[in-house]
């Protein structure tokens, strides 16, 4: 038995399609939304396995790696994020490589020679990686804002509080993204579907704009969403796109969630753009938090305990 197993944005999606293109293979496919980063525990392989792993932290998946390896499955890994230990196993080849200019799709694009160079160019511009992308495109006749705008969108699918918030599943978008060999190919065949996302985009975007102020300093700016489907989509995208129109800002989007705790709100926070620190000390001062220095999160921020947020945010940036 094959295990394809890839993160639910572009770069996953992506990075996967590359590498399937390269060596086709029957697999079992396993994802999620963009969160949903701990796959490795629902894939139970063992001898005579193969186990492809993309874009998830072997940090996050190292326990099920190291049971699956145990169990005798060969399994190929590259990511771009945190790894902790690599294990030393004879049946693990690891492409891992955590510089900050670097994403799972430039890994496989390394590893298979430039020979899908246009997906590796939408894949880094759906990562937040645009200067990258732009020097990947070195050389190469690209139609860029098309790429980028496909490597936004596809990321923005990802977002979402379960999959039925996400418009299309992950697992669903691949298979139509993974039967062109360029995005230009997949642009003109499956315009529905970019058109579809375009569409959901936008009305997201709309929802979320007119959103109401919590706080705003010199320093910083806290947004309060409401809990609906658009908000959980369009918050990641929202976020990164106010960072971009205030880099010297820090950010903050509360996104209200009814959850067994109670009534509250799930969290992102983005330190400034100028200053990529903070957001993770930040975050770490409330239970559900975690996170890195540039980006960081609270799975659930107690609707009573906002006025401290709010301080402590103050105080962060
Ligand atoms: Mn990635």
């Amino acid at each position: 038995m094959n295990y394809d197993v890839f993160n639910g944005d572009a770069d996953g999606i992506i990075s996967l399609t590359m590498l399937r293109r390269a060596q086709p293979l029957n697999a079992e496919l396993v994802t999620g939304r963009k969160r949903d980063i701990a796959l490795l525990d629902r894939v139970d392989a063992g001898e005579g396995d193969h186990v492809t792993v993309l874009d998830v932290s072997m940090k996050t998946n190292g326990a099920a790696l190291r049971r699956i390896l145990d169990a005798g499955a060969k399994v190929f890994y590259a990511d771009h994020h945190n790894a902790g230990d690599i294990p030393e196993h004879p049946n693990l080849e690891a492409h891992i490589n955590t510089a900050s200019e670097v994403c799972t799709a430039v890994l496989i694009d390394n590893y298979l020679d430039g020979a899908y160079r246009a997906w590796t160019v939408a894949a880094a511009f759906g990562d937040n990686f645009s200067a990258m992308a732009h020097r990947l495109a070195v050389g190469h006749d690209l139609p860029l804002a098309s790429l980028d705008e496909l490597g936004m969108l596809i990321n923005y699918n990802g977002y979402g509080g379960s999959v039925d918030d996400l418009l299309f599943h992950p697992e669903d978008l691949y298979r139509e993204v993974c039967a062109f060999d360029t995005p230009m190919d997949f642009l003109s065949k499956k315009g529905r579907i970019f058109k579809a996302l375009q569409k959901g985009f936008r009305e997201d975007m709309a929802t979320v704009s007119g959103a109401k102020v919590l706080d705003e300093t010199s320093g910083g700016l806290v947004i309060g969403l409401q809990d609906s489907a658009s908000s959980r989509r369009a918050s990641g995208t929202y976020g990164n796109q106010l960072a971009q129109e205030n880099p010297d800002r820090a950010h903050a989007i509360l996104t209200a969630q009814e959850t067994e705790a109670g009534a509250g709100y799930l969290v992102s926070i983005r330190a400034p753009l100028s200053k990529r620190e903070g957001a993770d000390r930040l975050a770490m001062q409330f239970e559900t938090g975690g996170g890195r220095a540039a980006a960081a999160g609270i799975n659930h921020l107690p609707e009573k305990a906002l006025g401290d947020f709010i301080n402590a945010f103050q105080s962060a940036f």
